[in-house]
């Protein structure tokens, strides 16, 4: 009697099993990251940044200042290197900045720009009119997207850092100078060189109680987010190409 009853109860319990995991899987980068913002370029920004990650969808904070003030400061997770910030040692064609190349072989590519509207892929690091301007000298950015697997991948890893760019290093008060940006010649040097930089390392585990992330909640708002998110990419794209310009000409007139 006993021995029938028990075999149903183990096929039932297996039959439900897999749905069970299916909804309480956390993929292995799922958590908080946190960084604290050094300053590059003796730019004296300080900040810091938060991520937390489920699934594809990031949650980003950034706060930072001591930043030029009224200027647009591009932001992205640089990917794929050693996950740590360069120094201004590494300044290595002696031009005085510390460019975004010279830092690479430290923090890596832009994996994801941080942007504030539409697109967040690489192709959107310099998309200044949609990166945030420092009114006053802060800026605070917050915004829930969906990274792609190779960024998932770094934050696991432990190789993203969060890097903010965009220093007035002669004291202007605007991005000019005579050394050109090593990425987009037609902007000056200032406008592009890392102005503060954190990596991203994973925060104190298990502050989500158990069995919180099976809510059916979050899947459905990453759903919208994603649908969102593309419809916005599409309409950024003419947007970025115009404020592209329309920076680079404000930058001519100011030069
Ligand atoms: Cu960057």
């Amino acid at each position: 009697m006993r021995k029938a009853f028990a075999l149903p109860t183990v096929a039932i319990a297996a039959a439900a099993f897999p749905l069970l995991t299916m909804g309480t899987a956390l993929a292995d980068h799922d958590g908080s990251y946190q960084a604290s913002l050094g300053a590059l370029n003796q730019s004296g920004v300080t900040g810091t940044g938060m991520v937390t990650l489920k699934g594809d969808q990031a949650t980003v904070t950034v706060k930072a200042s001591n930043l030029l003030a009224g200027s647009p400061h591009a932001q992205h997770f640089h990917i794929g290197a050693q996950g740590v910030c360069p120094t201004d040692a590494d300044d290595k064609d002696g031009d005085g900045f510390l460019s975004t190349t010279e830092g690479a072989p430290a923090y890596g590519a832009i994996g994801t720009s941080l942007t504030t509207t539409g697109d967040t892929s690489p192709d959107s690091g310099l998309a200044v009119d949609r990166f945030p301007t420092a009114e006053g000298g802060s800026l605070t950015y917050e915004r829930t997207f969906s990274i792609t697997e190779d960024v998932q991948k770094a934050f696991a890893a432990g190789t993203a850092v969060l890097v903010v760019h965009g220093v007035d290093k002669d004291g202007s008060g605007a991005y000019d100078g005579d050394i050109k940006s090593d990425l987009d010649p037609s902007l000056p040097m200032e406008a592009t060189a890392p102005a503060a930089c954190g990596p991203l390392k994973a925060a104190q585990m298990g502050t989500t109680p158990a069995g919180g992330a099976e809510t059916g909640a979050g899947a459905t708002s990453g759903v919208e987010n994603q649908a969102a998110i593309g419809v916005g990419a599409l309409a950024a794209v003419g947007a970025a190409a115009a404020g592209a310009v329309a920076y680079r000409r404000r930058q001519a007139d100011q030069a």
